[in-house]
């Protein structure tokens, strides 16, 4: 079994095209597993697709992307599709990071951190996360401080996914400190 093409079949039935497998998400996200398996057989590739396999997938991801709780899973983040997933309020910690692209820079500090293609801005617990999340589009990422609890204070929600992984809507450049 390729688990990694599984997983990235997973994300985008769960966070960005469901509809093309004909599942339909509620407002937190989740399918049944056996609509998702059901769907999922339906490609000859898949169709010896388990249960198992699925839960392994969710047990193995150290980025903890999917959850299955009640017969039923969701992605914990990432999602693109039209339909707002709603996720929980939390008070952040102090501080947040963010790693980005050098060529955003200048953008950023103008905007603000914006969802982009997704629904949420993705914002990590600790740097080290953060510094893999920007090396995905530059070599030389740029490590972004957000002063997370000072914004909560002053009125921006942000939305926790779990131990690494926390959402915002936008986060304005004034909570935004460019390492460099
Ligand atoms: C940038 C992956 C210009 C932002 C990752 C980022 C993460 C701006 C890109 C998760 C901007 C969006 C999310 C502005 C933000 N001007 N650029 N004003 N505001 N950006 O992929 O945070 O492997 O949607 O810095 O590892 O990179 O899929 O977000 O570079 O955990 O599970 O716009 O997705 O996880 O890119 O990544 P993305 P992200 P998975």
């Amino acid at each position: 079994m390729d688990y990694i093409k599984l997983s990235k079949k997973m994300s985008h039935a769960l966070r960005h095209k469901p509809w093309e497998y004909g599942l339909q998400l509620d407002e937190n996200g989740w399918v049944t597993v056996e609509a998702l398996l059901n769907a999922f057989r339906k490609d000859g590739k898949w169709k010896s697709l388990s249960y198992k396999d699925i839960q392994h997938v969710v047990d193995t991801c150290d980025k903890k992307r999917y959850e299955i709780k009640d017969e039923k899973i969701r992605a914990q983040y990432g999602h693109s599709i039209p339909q707002k997933i709603e996720k929980e309020l939390e008070e952040p910690p102090e501080i947040l990071y963010h790693g980005t692209a050098r060529m955003f820079i200048d953008s950023i500090k103008k905007k603000g951190l914006l969802p982009r293609g997704r629904q949420y801005v993705h914002l990590s617990a600790e740097i080290d996360t953060a510094v893999q999340v920007g090396e995905r589009r530059d070599d030389q990422p740029v490590l972004l401080k957000i002063y997370a609890k000072k914004a909560y204070r002053e009125g921006v929600k942000f939305y926790k996914v779990n131990n690494l992984i926390w959402l915002a809507d936008h986060i304005d450049g004034s909570y935004i400190e460019v390492d460099v």
